[in-house]
């Protein structure tokens, strides 16, 4: 069975955010049990055996039958391999739903997290003025794009992929939830994939399992 390392406290803000919650969600959508292996913020993040399943000290990994992984795009593609639901039969198919699933982690994420960390952990800054207009600017044109991208689909290829669950995940992270709002058909797809039972029950787990640990 999966074992998925995450933390046993995180602030509230971002205790629905954690990126464990990708691995989560990603095999609550493939049927799979897990166990959980709570760590704590702080030291322990960097002890030899937790920087063997993660060589940033971070969160999340997974162990699954021997096999150490980190990275969540690395777990959740890793996950999907094991469901049809996650990702198409097709050679193409599987190449398509990795294409959004690292075009979330890779030409989103990093504005969103850039806006985020101004919004979160600078706010009012003198030096936000200038660079958060920029990042704005930025995330919009990328968020129009995807738009476009999406079309009339339900998503992002027509049928649910790991794609589109990394994809939702990282629209969760918008900092400003009015952001969202001036691309009514993304909010749409956002709100879509979040009503999917995997993601309720997912999202149930990871908030319970902070309950839990406190
Ligand atoms: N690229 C990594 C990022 C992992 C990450 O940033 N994890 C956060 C929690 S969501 C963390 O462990 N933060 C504490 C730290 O960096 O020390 C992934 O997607 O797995």
């Amino acid at each position: 069975m999966i074992t998925l390392t995450t933390y046993d406290w995180v602030p509230d803000f971002a205790a629905p955010l954690m990126r464990a919650f990708r691995a989560r969600w990603a095999l609550e959508e493939a049927g799979l049990s897990y166990n959980v292996r709570l760590l704590s913020l702080g030291p322990d993040q960097r002890s030899p055996e937790h920087l063997s399943r993660q060589p940033f000290g971070q969160a999340p990994a997974i162990e699954d039958d021997g096999l150490v992984l980190f990275e969540s795009g690395a777990i959740a593609l890793h996950i999907a391999e094991k469901s049809e639901v996650l990702l198409p039969k097709t050679l193409e198919g599987r190449a398509r739903a990795t294409a959004w699933l690292i075009a979330a982690l890779n030409s989103v994420e990093p504005i969103v997290q850039e806006l985020g960390t101004i919004d979160f952990f600078h706010k009012d800054e003198a030096w936000t003025k200038e660079r958060r207009p920029q990042v704005d600017a930025r995330l919009r044109d990328r968020l129009g794009l995807l738009q476009n991208a999406l079309g009339d689909k339900d998503y992002l290829e027509g049928r649910f992929t790991v794609g589109d669950l990394m994809m939702a995940d990282v629209l969760r992270m918008l900092p400003d939830p009015a952001l969202l709002a001036a691309f009514p058909a993304l909010d749409a797809y956002k709100a879509r994939c979040a009503a999917r039972p995997a993601f309720g029950r997912a999202m149930k787990s990871q908030l319970d399992g902070f309950v839990i640990a406190a």
